[in-house]
């Protein structure tokens, strides 16, 4: 009989790792001491901009560990010059501390076989991680809003017909459509991009966010149809498959939004 070992540190809103020894019609998970993982992810404890990263670094079955901060320890690590650009994601490293969420699921993806090896397929990845970053900041000036009545309304013009959500979720819907494979970047295989895409459209719909319904959502078929294939491809299906309950984590389940089709 031949059994795979691997280890598989799954970050989670528990932060919990295990090692997961896989064999033939056999998953068995028991908790073990061991030294600190290699990879050191600090971000708050929301999907966020961290999300995607979490999904690569799972992936790539790294050892990695998950550490979720709030308010004063983020305060703490700023003054204490542990974030390059004083924001959150960072990914500790071996090689050192590596800031921006893009340039980390740069990283995390080649170690993850979600990066094209083709030159111009890798470019196009490139350009769809770029060309998505108007779309992550569309709750940007909301957040500051401190009246919950005005911040729902104004999230809610973010996605009325001329609100930069709309512009964005249609831009991106067109997107899709425009790739002959399903993937976002059009490239053979899932990628980076692809993982963005969906963390970063279906987790603005979780109901963390005042004003953000996820009846919005029925107005995108092709955003549906693809949040159907990446939520089914099986390493996604397998990384979602057990969350804790009441996590945010529902909208990367498949049939997710099965009741707005
Ligand atoms: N371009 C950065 C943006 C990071 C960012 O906006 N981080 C926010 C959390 S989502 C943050 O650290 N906010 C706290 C602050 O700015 O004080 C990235 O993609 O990593």
């Amino acid at each position: 009989m031949h059994y795979v070992e691997s280890l598989c540190s799954f970050g989670s809103m528990e932060n919990v790792e295990y090692h997961a020894i896989v064999g033939p019609n056999m998953v068995r998970k028991r908790h073990i001491s061991r030294p600190p993982a290699l990879y050191q992810l600090y971000y708050f404890p929301i999907p966020g901009r961290a999300e995607g990263v979490r999904v690569a670094l799972s992936l790539a079955h790294l050892s990695w560990n998950d550490n979720e901060i709030m308010g004063e320890q983020f305060a703490q690590m700023k003054n204490d010059g542990k974030l390059p650009w004083g924001m959150v994601p960072i990914l500790q490293t071996p090689d050192g501390t590596l800031g921006e969420s893009t340039a980390i699921l740069r990283y995390i993806g080649g170690m993850a076989e979600l990066t094209p090896s083709d030159p111009f397929q890798a470019a196009k990845v490139d350009e769809f991680l770029d060309g998505m970053e108007p779309f992550s900041r569309v709750l940007s000036g909301t957040f500051s809003i401190e009246d919950v009545d005005e911040r729902t309304k104004a999230r809610q013009a973010v996605f009325n017909e001329e609100g930069a959500g709309t512009k964005n979720l249609k831009l991106l819907q067109t997107k899709i459509a425009e790739s002959t494979t399903g993937w976002v970047a059009n490239t053979r295989d899932m990628s980076i991009a692809d993982i963005r895409a969906f963390c970063g459209i279906f987790g603005l719909f979780s109901g963390n966010f005042d004003g953000i319904d996820k009846s919005i959502l029925a107005g995108y078929p092709g955003l549906l149809e693809y949040h159907d294939k990446v939520a089914n491809e099986p390493r996604i299906a397998k990384h979602y498959a057990n969350i804790a309950e009441g996590s945010l984590r529902w909208t990367y389940q498949p049939n997710a939004f099965a009741d707005l089709l």
